[in-house]
């Protein structure tokens, strides 16, 4: 089992002593605290905390109370635990561009999945500069869908059943790609959303290679199931709605939120993920727009919502929002505590 927690940057380093060697990796947005073991794997990735009237970092802190191996191979630091493999990997773009570095950065992925026993990838995060900037007339999340593209069909991963979870946000500066994933030991079961069409079979108006993602996965894990829940925007069909209007927006992520949920509901079992409970990752384009985000997510998800707001550019220009969701199946005992590591 997997545990997750969102924290500012000034109670990140407590939990981070609490969590002792049950440690897997810390991502930093924009900052991690100082003084991590070595054997961490972290990442600082250029996205603002939104925070209300506080400035800092958000902390995304892994841990698991299975023992953890750590371990580095070529650019990717790495955490085994239980049936999951965490890893990270952090790269400059170089010469090559970003198709090229978003290739070679999920080849090596991959290849590391396969030689160390955990093939399934699970969910995947990326992270990249300038996303809706043009390169050589092409959008530069397109390139990278390009790239990742590449490496899927490379390793034979095309197959619905084997597409992981994901999200591609734009960060705020340098030329680096930053990927962080979960991959585990057993097949994980991918959920697709009734609202919208598959984002892998997405018609090429949207990029020359569709994006390799599924809308949710369910890890099996016995009686202590895992929902990781893709980005999730405003839309319907593949098509953007209400461009130009945040509120609504909002409240149609929100509605493919539940539509995500319901169905993960579906194919695990009744009730299995409430959403209320999840914990979720809110994308603003523009920091102006935060106040009007937060009302509606609160709103939604309920005021005591682990909900956590940090500035991103989304992948399409007329996207303004983005919300990530994270659940733990209500089991008997309800999963694990907040705050326990
Ligand atoms: C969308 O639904 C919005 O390229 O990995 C959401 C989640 C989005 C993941 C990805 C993109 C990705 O198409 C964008």
């Amino acid at each position: 089992m997997l545990q997750v927690e969102y924290l500012p940057l000034e109670r990140a380093a407590d939990y981070m002593k609490r969590a002792g060697p049950g440690l897997l990796g810390v991502l930093g947005f924009p900052a991690v605290p100082a003084g991590f073991p070595d054997d961490v794997a972290t990442a600082c990735v250029a996205a603002a905390n939104l925070r209300p009237g506080g400035a800092g970092a958000l902390c995304e802190i892994w841990s698991s109370r299975d023992p953890v191996g750590s371990g580095t191979e070529g650019d990717i630091r790495l955490a085994i635990a239980g049936d999951f493999l965490f890893g990270v990997l952090s790269v400059a773009e170089g010469d090559g561009g970003l198709r090229a570095a978003a290739g070679r950065a999920y080849r090596d992925i991959f290849a590391l999945l396969e030689r160390r026993g955990f093939p399934h990838a699970v969910r995947f995060w990326n992270y990249l500069a300038r996303i809706n900037e043009e390169e050589g007339g092409l959008e530069r999340y397109r390139h990278f869908n390009l790239g990742r593209g590449d490496a899927f069909e490379a390793a034979g991963r095309c197959r619905p059943e084997s597409i992981p979870a994901a999200c591609a946000l734009g960060t705020e500066a340098g030329d680096r790609l930053t990927v962080y994933f979960v991959a585990a030991r057993h097949a994980a079961q991918p959920v697709e959303n009734p609202r919208q069409v598959s984002a892998y079979r997405y018609p090429p108006e949207h990029g020359p290679h569709s994006p390799t993602f599924a809308r949710a996965v369910v890890y099996p894990a016995g009686g202590a199931e895992m929902l990781f829940v893709s980005g999730t925007a405003s839309i319907v069909g593949h098509e953007t709605v209400h461009a130009g209007d945040v509120v609504a927006q909002t409240r149609e992520t929100l509605a493919n939120l539940g539509a995500v949920f319901a169905e993960a509901n579906r194919v695990s079992r009744p009730g299995a993920f409430a959403i209320g409970e999840a914990s979720f990752k809110v994308y603003v384009r523009h920091p102006e727009d935060a106040g009007l985000v937060r009302r509606e997510v609160f709103a939604a998800l309920g005021p005591g919502a682990d909900a956590h707001f940090l500035r991103a550019d989304i992948c399409r220009h007329d996207l303004l929002v983005e919300i990530e969701a994270i659940a733990y199946a209500d089991a008997a005992g309800g999963g694990p505590a907040a705050g326990s590591p």
